[in-house]
């Protein structure tokens, strides 16, 4: 008799990842809708060994409906999570939609699941929960453990990011775009009218007028919601790579009391969903393809910043699954603390 739920965004690349999750985790669903717009409204989808039709998206879509797992793009969260929440359905949404609306918790399951004790499904009572951008949860699962010990002032950060980001089509053109350069023909670049294979570049979110883009804008925002904390201090740049799912990130930090690497090894061997690869013999480091498809983020490079006085600062390099931790899971993460 577990909650009834729906999937908004099926058909994307998290949607279908939404599914692989609550069936790797068995989330205990007594009834599960899964929504589009109509252009796949009707597209058969087998799930857990039973057949499922896609249903256009509407607001009525949420009647009966106690959680829902939005990842849609912002537009169709602004449009319905308010409906699905009339209708007494807790929503959890991937998009980037209410994530700075003070009302709405923004929530990493491992870092502040104190942001929505308050909130439980299947009361009658509606609400709307955010899920964090993925170059955030990616870089605060590792950050936060060593935070909460030793209290970020400043945090610089350099992503890495993968194509998954840009969704599943972007990961087709990646590949696309390869085949081509290695066969000599010119490049397809439909998605980021520009070479993707064998080359990186700003990530494509729009530029600011303080010349920063969207996403490190996120991750500055995000980052002081999430802590609490709006004096941290926090810088990023954020690169598109020619990676599949998972992104990569190289975070500097600077703390107010001292923090040596043995000791920030230790905390983050213990902090949960983080698996530590920090073999300097072997030079063996985080990398996307370990991470793919994996639920843990992986941190290495564990070390003094010498560019700090007195065990002050710690540069690290983390990878996680864009498209899992990144998205997915942790959303399904935060359903889990519904029930
Ligand atoms: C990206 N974070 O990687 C964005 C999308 N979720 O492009």
């Amino acid at each position: 008799d577990g909650p009834s739920i729906a999937v908004v965004g099926v058909t994307g690349a998290v949607g279908q990842e939404f599914l692989s999750v609550l069936s790797d985790r068995d989330f205990p669903y007594r009834s599960i809708k899964m929504l589009a717009s109509q252009r796949s409204a009707g597209r058969r989808i087998n799930f857990e060994d039973r057949d499922y039709v896609v249903e256009e998206l509407t607001a009525d879509s949420f009647d009966g409906v106690d959680i829902a797992l939005f990842s849609a793009g912002g537009s169709i969260s602004k449009k319905f999570g308010p409906a699905a929440v009339d209708r007494g359905t807790v929503v959890v949404d991937n998009s980037s939609a209410f994530r700075m609306d003070e009302k709405v918790p923004l929530v990493i399951p491992e870092v502040n699941p104190e942001a929505m004790q308050h909130i439980k499904a299947g009361t009658g009572k509606g609400a709307l929960i955010a899920n964090p951008n993925c170059s955030t949860i990616i870089c605060l699962m590792a950050a936060t453990p060593l935070h909460r010990r030793a209290k970020v002032l400043r945090m610089v950060v350099s992503t890495y990011q993968a194509a998954s980001g840009a969704g599943a089509a972007a990961m087709e053109e990646l590949e696309l775009q390869t085949r081509e350069v290695l066969e000599g023909k010119p490049p397809t670049c439909k998605i980021f009218n520009r070479q993707y294979a064998f080359n990186l570049f700003s990530h494509n979110a729009s530029v600011l007028s303080n010349g920063y883009n969207e996403e490190e804008m996120k991750m500055v925002k995000e980052t002081r919601k999430i802590w609490n904390d709006k004096d941290v201090k926090v810088t990023a740049t954020c690169i598109r790579v020619p990676v599949m799912r998972a992104h990569a990130e190289s975070v500097n930090l600077q703390f107010e009391n001292p923090l040596d690497e043995d000791t920030a090894r230790d905390i983050l061997k213990n902090a949960p969903g983080v698996v530590v690869i920090d073999d300097r013999e072997s030079n063996h480091f985080p990398t996307p393809l370990e991470v793919s498809n994996k639920d843990d983020v992986a941190v290495g490079r564990i070390r003094q910043d010498l560019s700090q006085d007195g065990n002050q600062g710690l540069d690290i390099f983390v990878c996680g699954d864009q498209i899992r931790k990144g998205a997915a899971l942790n959303a399904i993460q935060i359903a889990e603390m519904l029930l």
